[in-house]
């Protein structure tokens, strides 16, 4: 049985957790507290997709003071070196005795393994099945049903609702705070998307530049239906750098799609109709990615919100105006940039979060998708 000291460490574990809320998925929460005693000597939590879990967080802060303890974990710690880990053999390492789990993992890759391996070291392993834990988990186990990345939907946004200027030329909404903020996600994903247009009309480098390290080899990845993408990109130059990948159709030309393999790019291919953004997303996952941020433009954001293919929406919300020739942020939408909460309902967005970041707001919620 856990004692009412555990108990009371896992409901602080699980509030560690949420904190990260919106930084992980579709990976779990999780957050860990290490009693020496009875007595806290180390907290941590998976801070962002691709960081160090929970556990290795706790560990650290404990220092040598693991080496007798009790770890509690909203979830059962990983048993395999996935992005990081595992976090068994880090407790093991570290002298942790006792580990105390609200949750079972339902990854099949590390689902009671983790509890056996710790039992097997002669760990006593308790499971609480804690509501709140469970509840974490669910969450993580309807994003491993899907059969596509975690998407992210993330765009700057004037007062009066445009993305662009009235030629589609590119205005810098942003102040510097939000654009550092952008770069911080930037490192911790596995693709940055975008439409073809935006690669034609604004010729990004979508990297992430930072003072952080990139947490994630990142992948920039073009919708770009009949490879309209122009040969001398800079996506397409720096392919050899940060890899690049066309998502085309089946049909499209197949000269075209051998002159951007051999600089370096690779080209995707779904079949031509209606599903052609979800095979597009079930072949990305297949590719091993996992969370991608969808970063316009205006088409493809409205593409991706009316497929419900948007799991969390990341608004910019800038103090200028563009004027009633701009384009819109979400092409076909009127959105009111200057009202965060009716941005939010005409979004359909719930678990709504919004914060100050220099001369802008940022807008963060949730949406219900349709597994
Ligand atoms: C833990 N502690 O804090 C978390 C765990 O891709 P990775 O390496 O980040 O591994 C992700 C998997 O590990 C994830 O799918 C879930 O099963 C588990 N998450 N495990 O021991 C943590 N976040
Ligand atoms: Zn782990």
């Amino acid at each position: 049985m856990p004692t009412s000291v555990e108990l009371a460490a896992l409901d602080r574990a699980r509030q560690i957790a949420l904190a990260a809320r919106g930084d992980t998925e579709p990976n779990p929460q999780v957050g860990c507290v290490l009693l020496r005693d009875d007595v806290v000597v180390g907290e941590g939590r998976h801070a962002e997709f691709g960081g160090p879990h929970a556990e290795i967080g706790a560990l650290a802060a404990a220092g040598e003071q693991a080496a007798g303890s009790t770890a509690v974990v909203t979830l059962e710690p990983c048993s395999t070196t996935g992005k990081t880990g595992p976090c068994c053999r880090a407790l093991l390492a570290a002298g942790v005795v006792r580990v105390v789990v609200g949750a079972i993992d339902p990854n099949p890759a590390h689902a009671g393994r983790g509890l056996t391996l710790l039992r097997g070291s002669g760990v006593e392993v308790e499971i609480v099945d804690d509501p709140g834990c469970l509840e974490l988990v669910e969450r993580f186990e309807r994003a491993l049903a899907r059969k596509r990345p975690h998407v992210l939907a993330k765009w700057a946004m004037s007062r009066d609702g445009g993305i662009a200027g009235p030629g589609g030329e590119t205005v810098r909404l942003s102040g510097p705070e939000a654009e550092a903020r952008v770069h911080r996600w930037r490192r911790a994903l596995d693709g940055i998307l975008v439409g073809v247009q935006t690669i034609v009309a604004d010729d990004p480098l979508l990297t992430a530049r930072g003072e952080l390290p990139a947490l994630r080899p990142l992948h920039r990845i073009v919708l770009d239906p009949t490879l309209r993408t122009p040969r001398f990109a800079r996506v397409v130059t720096t392919a050899h750098e940060t890899p690049t990948w066309l998502c085309a159709r089946d049909d499209a030309d197949e000269a075209r799609a051998a002159e951007f393999e051999e600089q370096g790019v690779r080209v995707l291919r779904a079949p031509a109709g209606e599903s052609w953004l979800p095979d597009v997303l079930a072949t990305l996952r297949l590719s091993a990615i996992q969370r991608v941020m969808v970063e316009g433009g205006a088409r493809t954001l409205a593409a991706f919100l009316e497929a419900g293919l948007v799991d969390q929406v990341a608004v910019l919300l800038s103090r200028k105006t563009l004027g009633v020739d701009a384009v819109a942020a979400v092409a076909g939408r009127t959105l009111p940039g200057d009202d965060p909460q009716a941005l939010a309902s005409a979004l359909a967005l719930h678990d709504v979060r919004t914060e100050v970041l220099g001369e802008d707001m940022l807008l963060r919620g949730e949406r219900s998708v349709t597994d």
